[in-house]
């Protein structure tokens, strides 16, 4: 049925549209602070009314950040110039800005902020400029999704207190696993030419609470190290500082060798440490609010102390020591593995990092990918989660979309963010959640981070993909707040970005909610992944070759004349034993696993009728039919909001949908057909046997990879 209700919303849509005059020339820049004149007069009027004026008592650079917005804010939405004044003494009807160290009492963090009506002006108030700040985008956001402001009372705190994003952009303007054009930080030009686009950036980042960017890549260069480098992160650092935002660093392990000059990196070489004590006062005395490094070492081939016999938390704990002085934090990613034909990638991080727990210097944050492989569109949560109560765990979350179809899929990726964060580890008993961990309440972590990686780059819409904005919204909204669900989400960016007519905004909002699962179908169905390639996008399950064991496709899914999916039980890999007993229970067993994980865990026979009452063989066909067919539907859902939504943004993404239906039946042929030659039977009616040959897919995706 699923298939078909593309065709049902088609026949409804074409008696019915949407009443509204499209607006025009919307290049997608101003992400979702768009300020557009508000059309509904009596709202307008109301708003205007309450808005007359604002009262910025104080003037540091956050608190003008905020009266800056408000009134290009309001200039935008309600047509006219509401002013600026220092006091809002004997005034009613304006709304006025105020840190006071009280605010909000012990309800409220350094960070969060309060909204009340006091005196008859809106009150905006934080412990400090940046919750002010936060306020004052939470106000504009009210109105922007045409809520009251008259009767406010609101009280919000971020959950986390390290809310990153991780650039993953290199000294020639390339960036890694990048979509969106070039990098953002034009080196070349720095420091001497701040691009403006770095002050949108900010205010973008702090209109969702983001309050920390690494600037380079994990696969770090040690250019940035160098004092010629440091003054242009400099640069970028004094551009994003009146929004709260700090900057951090990506180091290269061996930079000591390579740019120090030394004859070794090992962390317990004393002029080592003396290099690095040496580089992080450079860095504090040219970026005093500088907020530390991130490390990638000993993960694909980047150096690390283990190249000396040393720890983790040995490298760690060196650069924990060079920062003592300052207020910065060292986070230290958890993302390795080795090469071993034997071993179970799943298992490398929590192998290699619980023994470590409890010794690393209270400054170190160790930052998780939330799955235990790498970003894939659906995996189980990392079992490092609820398993080191003494090491400070933080979220990586990946925004770009490197296994969700680059620029051109539509994946909206809240669910994805939502189901790791709601899935309970059982660390302390039942709702001990991933979410919990990460926000400190369950092991009482002092040092809490949520950190995505970027998908933002050169193109003047910022992202590539129009929705990929929402992803960049997402992860910040949740970041503050992992309660709010994938729903609230989208419909607030819905209305802020693309439409406030009721119906479209619901129906694309619906879109984006299903967007996640059709992916999913066509993509990894019932619990597969594909970390393989170099370019993780084109289909290639039949890729057997590589430098290691778990740099092929074969690795991964194990197909053969049996059957398919990874052994991680007792008689596998045994990987589940990572987990809780209750984690463990719930997906031990092949008969109860749910089918989305069940491929994850268990080699399971192409004829084994499966929960859903067909078979693995026809469940898989049935999920990759459906999946490309809910392409055409997702095609049909947006051609319905056409009359509602800037005519530019409707072209760009129809276009995008268009090369995602083509590429899904891509990988629906590319599955279907390799997993046929083991399976040895027909694709199941109603579904149609893919008109090409397994040699043909084949022969695409060579070309695909020769570019
Ligand atoms: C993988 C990416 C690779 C990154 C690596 C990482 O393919 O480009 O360097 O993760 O996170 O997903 O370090």
């Amino acid at each position: 049925m699923k298939r078909y209700h593309w065709l049902f919303t088609l026949l409804l849509t074409t008696t019915f549209s949407y009443a509204q005059t499209p607006p025009t020339g919307d290049d997608g820049y101003r992400l979702w602070l768009k300020y557009d004149l508000i059309t509904n007069v009596p709202k307008r009027q109301a708003y205007a009314q309450a808005a007359q004026f604002i009262a910025m008592t104080g003037n540091s650079p956050i608190l003008k950040s905020a009266a800056d917005e408000l009134q290009l804010g309001l200039t935008g939405l309600l047509g006219k110039t509401v002013p600026v004044v220092t006091s809002a003494a004997g005034r009613k009807g304006g709304i006025v800005l105020a840190v006071s160290a009280g605010a909000g009492g012990s309800a409220m963090n350094n960070e969060g902020y309060q909204i009340a009506i006091n005196a008859g002006n809106i009150m905006i108030s934080g412990k400090t400029d940046a919750g002010v700040l936060y306020g004052a985008f939470a106000l504009l956001r009210q109105m922007q999704t045409g809520q009251p402001i008259d009767r406010l009372s609101v009280t919000s705190s971020p959950r986390v207190q390290y809310r990153m994003l991780n650039h993953w952009d290199n000294v020639d303007g390339t960036v890694e696993r990048g979509y969106a054009g070039q990098s953002l930080w034009k080196w070349y030009e720095l420091p001497e030419r701040i691009d403006p686009r770095y002050r949108d950036y900010a205010r973008a980042n702090a209109s969702i609470g983001i309050n920390g960017m690494t600037v380079n890549n994990v696969n770090a260069s040690a250019r940035f190290m160098s004092a010629e480098y440091i003054q242009k992160v400099a640069a970028v650092a004094s551009a994003l500082r009146p929004y709260g935002i700090r900057v951090y660093v990506s180091v290269y392990w061996a930079a000591p060798k390579t740019l120090g000059g030394l004859k070794t990196s090992d962390p317990l070489d004393p002029q080592v440490r003396a290099w690095w004590t040496a580089k992080v006062k450079e860095l504090y005395q040219a970026i005093p609010d500088f907020g530390g490094l991130l490390v990638k070492a000993n993960s694909e081939g980047e150096p690390g102390p283990q190249d000396y016999g040393r720890t983790h938390a040995d490298g760690a704990n060196m650069l924990a020591e060079a920062m003592k002085p300052y207020d910065g934090v060292v986070i230290w990613r958890a993302f390795v593995y080795k090469a071993d034909p034997n071993g179970d990638r799943f298992k490398a991080a929590y192998d290699e990092f619980t023994p470590l727990d409890g010794t690393f210097d209270k400054k170190v944050i160790v930052q998780v990918k939330n799955g235990p492989i790498d970003f894939q569109p659906r995996e189980p949560f990392s079992p490092l989660f609820g398993n080191m109560p003494k090491t400070p765990l933080g979220m990586e979350f990946q925004i770009t979309q490197e296994y969700l179809g680059f620029a051109t899929h539509m994946v909206y990726e809240a669910p994805l963010f939502k189901e790791c964060l709601d899935a309970d580890t059982y660390a302390n008993g039942k709702g001990s959640t991933v979410a919990k961990v990460i926000d400190g309440s369950v092991h009482g972590y002092a040092r809490t981070l949520m950190a995505g990686v970027a998908n933002a780059g050169s193109a003047r819409n910022w992202t590539g993909h129009p929705m990929a904005q929402a992803n960049w919204y997402a992860f910040g909204r949740l970041a503050w707040d992992h309660t709010l669900s994938s729903e609230t989400i989208a419909n607030e960016w819905v209305n802020m970005t693309l439409t406030h007519e009721p119906q479209a905004a619901k129906r694309i909002t619906n879109l984006m909610l299903k967007s996640r699962d059709i992916y999913v179908d066509y993509n990894t169905p019932i619990g597969l992944s594909r970390p393989w390639t170099g370019v993780h996008f084109a289909p290639e399950p039949w890729q057997n070759r590589s430098p290691r064991p778990d740099w092929t496709a074969v690795y991964y899914h194990k197909a053969d004349s049996l059957g398919l999916g990874f052994n991680r039980t007792e008689t596998g890999s045994n990987a589940l034993a990572q987990y809780r007993p209750e984690v463990r229970a719930q997906w031990e067993n092949p008969e109860t696993c749910p089918l989305p994980y069940l491929l994850w865990f268990h080699h399971v026979a192409w004829n084994k009728k499966l929960t859903s009452g067909r078979t693995l063989w026809a469940e898989l066909c049935t999920r990759f039919y459906t999946g490309a067919d809910s392409v055409r539907w997702m095609q049909n859902e947006w051609g319905a909001v056409k009359s509602a939504v800037d005519p530019g943004i409707y072209a760009d993404v129809s276009a995008r949908l268009a090369t995602q239906q083509r590429e899904a039946i891509w990988w629906r042929d590319a599955w279907v057909l390799y997993l046929q030659s083991f399976a040895k039977q027909p694709v199941p009616a109603p579904f149609k046997q893919p008109e090409r040959t397994l040699d043909d897919v084949k022969q695409s995706v060579n070309l695909y990879l020769l570019r």
